[in-house]
């Protein structure tokens, strides 16, 4: 049996060839699956779960619902685009919301899930903003806002980080190895598991004189992968 981790699909309702991609995962491949996860940024934005009555939202909802009704488990972590999931979209699609970070024991074998921002401790800029917007008082203020000035603002910083992404170095906007490390280190050196950097690869870190091997997930549509594990270890494959 195996464990599918997706993560990056940054789908809007302009994206249809992208979603059309997940709906037809998540049918004949996801179900034979122990389990799927969702490390994060399965949409470009969320500004909140009254987001679920756009037609788009509900469709890959009832599509995640299918999967879970049908009896295999779902597992959600937020991204920084979509921090603002909540319990409503987490019922309604049968997906069980995860910390960032959870380590789960996957074939026997610990494993540290994250999103992947976390490890970006060098992005400076993007820690300030992301230490805001997870602030909970910040949240609810925010979510009581009307869904137009949502949307405003949403966009609004999208722009911003998109601008703030054209001078900032490669280098920052990946992983901290230090942080890789200390990570590693304060959870047992577990294997590791996240997306966020779009750069799809297996790494090995030696901590302490502990190997431990960390995947980095595709931007699943962008660059065609999802990654499998089981008892043998873990995969990127294709998507078809
Ligand atoms: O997402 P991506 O790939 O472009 O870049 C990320 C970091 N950027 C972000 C911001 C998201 O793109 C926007 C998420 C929208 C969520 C919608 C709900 C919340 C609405 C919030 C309203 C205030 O995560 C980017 C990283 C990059 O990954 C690589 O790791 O570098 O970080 C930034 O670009 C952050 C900038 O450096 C600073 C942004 C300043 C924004 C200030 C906002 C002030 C409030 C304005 C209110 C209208
Ligand atoms: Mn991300």
């Amino acid at each position: 049996m195996s464990t599918l981790f997706i993560s990056d699909l940054h789908l809007a309702p302009d994206t249809p060839a992208a979603n059309e991609t997940l709906l037809n995962f998540l049918q004949p491949t996801a179900p034979s699956a122990d389990a799927l996860y969702v490390l994060g940024d399965l949409f470009e934005y969320w500004i909140g779960d009254d987001g679920l009555e756009h037609p788009f939202a509900r469709r890959i909802a009832d599509a995640f619902r299918e999967l879970s009704d049908g009896g295999t488990p779902l597992y959600f972590m937020h991204g920084n685009r979509d921090f603002l999931i909540g319990s409503r979209f987490a019922r309604e699609s049968g997906m069980k919301i995860l910390e960032d970070p959870t380590v789960v024991n996957l074939h026997g074998r610990p494993t540290l899930l994250m999103h992947g921002d976390t490890l970006c401790s060098g992005d400076v800029a993007y820690q300030k903003f992301r230490a805001m917007v997870r602030n909970p008082a910040w949240q609810q203020a925010f979510l009581t806002r009307p869904l137009a000035e949502r949307l405003r603002m949403a966009q609004d910083v999208r722009g911003q980080s998109e601008q703030a992404k054209q001078v900032k170095e490669m280098a920052i906007m990946d992983v901290a190895p230090a942080t890789v490390e200390e990570v590693l280190r304060s959870h047992a050196y577990p294997r590791l598991i996240h997306g966020h950097t779009h750069r799809p690869a297996r790494h090995e870190h030696v901590v302490d004189g502990h190997t431990c091997e960390r995947w980095v997930l595709a931007a699943w549509y962008e660059q065609g992968s999802y990654l499998l594990c089981d008892a043998v270890g873990c995969r990127a494959v294709p998507i078809r």
